[in-house]
């Protein structure tokens, strides 16, 4: 294990990202909610050909890179059309954001519709769920992330918890990619200036990473949380990523599996950060295998890495 080596990125780095954004997010897919999402995801949650579907968060993540392919940067009209015109319900989308996508489609300006719902914005974790493209592309450039991450974000989600929960995120996808050292990102994730909600969460994590102590999905769940809210799920997942990242990516999906609540989220989420770290090589084959559209997701991400080199 090499200490905190200062690495340059590679294709291989992105396309571990986005793939392991899709593998945990069609892996955690059956696992979240309660009795009545799980029993439709059961009927809905499979290709005809047997493979294992991805939700909303890939369907963003995919959204995200191909208009920072076609554009080289963040455009918010572009990045909204796309996001919109992508909506279909069996992806099962959070309420709020699928209201706003539906009135984006329908005419709507994404300034008015993404405050259409919640009068501050939604502070769900759709914004944060796609931060790992954000990472990956501008991890050698801090301030353009941080614009990124806002940009990017404030389409769908514009409170400023969701805003951080996408910051957290990105900027521990922009770490990972460069360290490999579970607690030298963390400390680096506890220099971010986030909302004081993150401060709690992110202190325990890091304490726990510290002291190696191994907390159980149900200890994790309860005290960093697990549910849809920025807030409840971007420090888990960046826990979990920590905690998983010298250990099978299958550990910790089930892992995140057992914890319940959001679990496609928090496993694309930690799932991003662990192929960062580790690369496409490193990911299950036989999991890849299983994946819908798993060729376009490398392809997209390959795509993705070239134009980061074109500059
Ligand atoms: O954040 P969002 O896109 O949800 C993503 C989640 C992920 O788990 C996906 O896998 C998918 O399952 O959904 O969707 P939103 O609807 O914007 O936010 C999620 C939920 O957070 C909302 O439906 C609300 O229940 C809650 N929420 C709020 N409640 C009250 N006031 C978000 N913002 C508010 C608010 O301001
Ligand atoms: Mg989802
Ligand atoms: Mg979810």
């Amino acid at each position: 294990m090499s200490c905190d080596s200062r690495r340059p990125v590679s294709k291989d780095q992105f396309e571990g990202t986005l793939i392991g954004l899709a593998l945990g997010d069609a892996l955690g897919a059956p696992f979240e909610g309660g009795p009545i999402e799980r029993l439709l995801w059961r009927c809905i949650g499979r290709t005809a050909d047997g493979k294992r579907r991805w939700t909303d968060d890939t369907q963003m993540s995919l959204d995200l890179a191909a208009s920072l392919i076609a554009n080289g940067r963040i455009i918010e009209d572009d990045i909204a059309q796309r996001f919109a015109a992508s909506y279909q319900w069996r992806r099962g989308y959070g309420p709020g954001a699928a209201k706003v996508l539906k009135r984006i489609r329908r005419g709507m300006p994404w300034r008015q519709a993404n405050r259409s719902v919640f009068a501050s914005g939604s502070y769900g974790n759709g914004g944060a769920m796609r931060a790992p493209v954000i990472g990956i592309y501008y991890q050698h450039q801090a301030e353009m992330l941080e614009d990124a991450c806002q940009q990017s974000a404030v389409v769908t989600h514009a409170h400023v918890l969701a805003i951080d929960g996408a910051r957290l995120i990105a900027h521990a996808t922009a770490l990972a990619v460069r360290h490999r050292e579970p607690v030298q990102i963390m400390s680096k994730v506890m220099g971010l200036r986030l909302d004081r909600a993150f401060e709690r969460p992110l202190a325990l994590a890091q304490q726990w990473l510290c002291g190696g102590h191994r907390p159980s999905p149900a200890e994790v769940a309860k005290q960093l949380g697990n549910g849809i809210s920025a807030v409840a799920s971007t420090p888990t997942a960046v826990f979990v990523a920590l905690r998983f990242v010298h250990e099978p990516f299958t550990d910790m999906v089930n892992f995140v599996c057992e914890g319940g609540g959001d679990t496609d989220t928090i496993a694309a989420m930690s799932g991003a950060i662990w192929g960062a770290v580790n690369g496409y090589s490193a990911l299950p084959v036989a999991s890849i295998a299983q994946l819908e559209q798993a060729q376009m997701i490398r392809n997209v991400a390959a795509s993705l890495f070239a134009r980061r080199q074109a500059g």
